[in-house]
């Protein structure tokens, strides 16, 4: 059985990256490693709760979650439109994708009959290749590592269907899911391993969704380079240079094409046992430990994980671009991998609402293991 940390962990540090990237998403300037980190630091020392805000990409992801459990870890695409939709409309604020509005307005409208329809018909028919779909596909991997009946890749594509229908967006959201599966099992030490079970998952993906090899527009392709980048091994004091060689190269955009791959080299980086956390963060000593209210007494090896996800959340943000949502997607790839210990106090206390998803991934632990 995959422990219930590791589904906390994966979940947890998705807000955590939400939360902490949605503060530099778009800026007109991508920002240095430091400056991210500085930013960062002040978060988890403003000691009160929930100064930063979650935005569509938690919204969301915790609307997957109630519908799983409510559908007893099955995707039901009309649960699941009603439950993206409700999400949408409690707070029409959370910063959406442009076309995604629309979608949930005309599910509203037609009172679910058809979950699909209102996507299928975006962008002439072409439907939406935008991310939105794969932001919320971790918990798609955490049910699908679980129970033999749990959802199957087709069950992500159905899951993703009912707000983008493009090619791209279907393997970008199984390839997301399937990541989040395939770290819950991650040993530790076989990142090689790791990243070969994901290049065979992007070309099955790739294979699946129609997206043809060799060209410029398939994952397996962008997995290659992902694979060259791994084989770098840049030094601490090169991280920026490394992070705009990544950012041009695999892309920090609102598509799924441009982001997935890119959350997955963030992800590997860290889980890599050679990487060596930013000195920044190597010397940070947690502000709990000055402030007798958040107990931040851990273990010396607990400390490590924590500044590995935290070096990670980092240098996800330092690409640029769309920040939230990469460094959400990196987050619970490297959160199922390490589990909630991974996750410094002062950094939860920081986060909106992570008390209650700290739940939810509780609640989806037992419907995984209850069939
Ligand atoms: N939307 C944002 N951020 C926008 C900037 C906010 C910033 N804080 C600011 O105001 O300065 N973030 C959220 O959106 C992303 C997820 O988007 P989703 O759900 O996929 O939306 P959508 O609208 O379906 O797709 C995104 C855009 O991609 C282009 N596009 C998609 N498919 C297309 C197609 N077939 N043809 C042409 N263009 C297509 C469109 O521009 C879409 O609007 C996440 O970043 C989340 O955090
Ligand atoms: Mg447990
Ligand atoms: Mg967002
Ligand atoms: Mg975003």
């Amino acid at each position: 059985m995959i422990p219930c940390a590791k589904f906390r962990g994966c979940l947890l540090a998705a807000l955590a990256g939400d939360c902490l990237g949605a503060q530099f998403e778009f800026s007109p300037r991508r920002s240095s490693f430091r400056t991210v980190w500085l930013a960062f630091d002040a978060n988890m020392r403003e000691r009160r709760r929930w100064p930063l805000v979650y935005t569509d990409d938690t919204a969301l992801t915790r609307a997957v979650c109630e519908s799983l459990v409510d559908c007893r870890g099955r995707v039901e695409p009309a649960s699941l439109a009603r439950s993206l939709t409700d999400a949408y409309f409690k707070a029409t604020d959370r910063g959406y994708g442009a076309a995604a509005g629309g979608v949930f307005e005309d599910l509203r409208d037609a009172n679910f009959a058809d979950p699909f329809g209102p996507a299928a018909a975006l962008f002439e028919g072409r439907g939406s290749y935008g991310n939105g779909g794969a932001m919320r596909a971790a918990p798609l991997g955490l049910i699908g590592a679980a129970a033999a009946a749990a959802p199957n890749a087709e069950e992500v594509q159905l899951a993703t269907r009912v707000t983008h229908s493009n090619a791209l967006a279907l393997a970008g959201a199984r390839l997301m899911a399937a990541a989040v599966r395939l770290a819950l099992r991650f040993d530790g030490v076989d990142v090689d391993r790791l990243y070969d079970s994901l290049a065979a998952e992007a070309a099955a993906a790739d294979t699946a969704c129609g997206l043809h090899e060799g060209e410029a527009s398939s994952y397996t392709s962008s997995m290659r380079q992902v694979k060259e980048f791994l084989g770098k091994h840049p030094a601490s004091s090169a991280v920026d240079e490394e992070a705009r060689a990544v950012a041009g190269a695999l892309g920090t955009e609102v598509t799924a094409l441009r982001s997935v791959p890119t959350a997955i080299y963030c992800a590997l980086r860290t889980l890599r046992p050679s990487h060596r956390v930013h000195p920044l963060i190597s010397e940070w000593q947690p502000p709990g430990n000055q402030n007798p209210s958040i107990d931040e007494a851990v273990s010396t090896e607990q400390r490590q994980q924590q500044q590995r996800l935290v070096d990670c959340l980092t240098f996800a943000v330092s690409l640029g671009g769309d920040t939230d949502t990469i460094a959400s997607m990196a987050g619970a790839i490297v959160g199922a991998a390490l589990g909630a210990d991974a996750l410094p106090a002062s950094l939860m206390l920081a986060c909106e609402a992570s008390d209650a998803v700290d739940s939810l991934a509780t609640r989806l632990h037992r419907v995984a293991y209850s069939s």
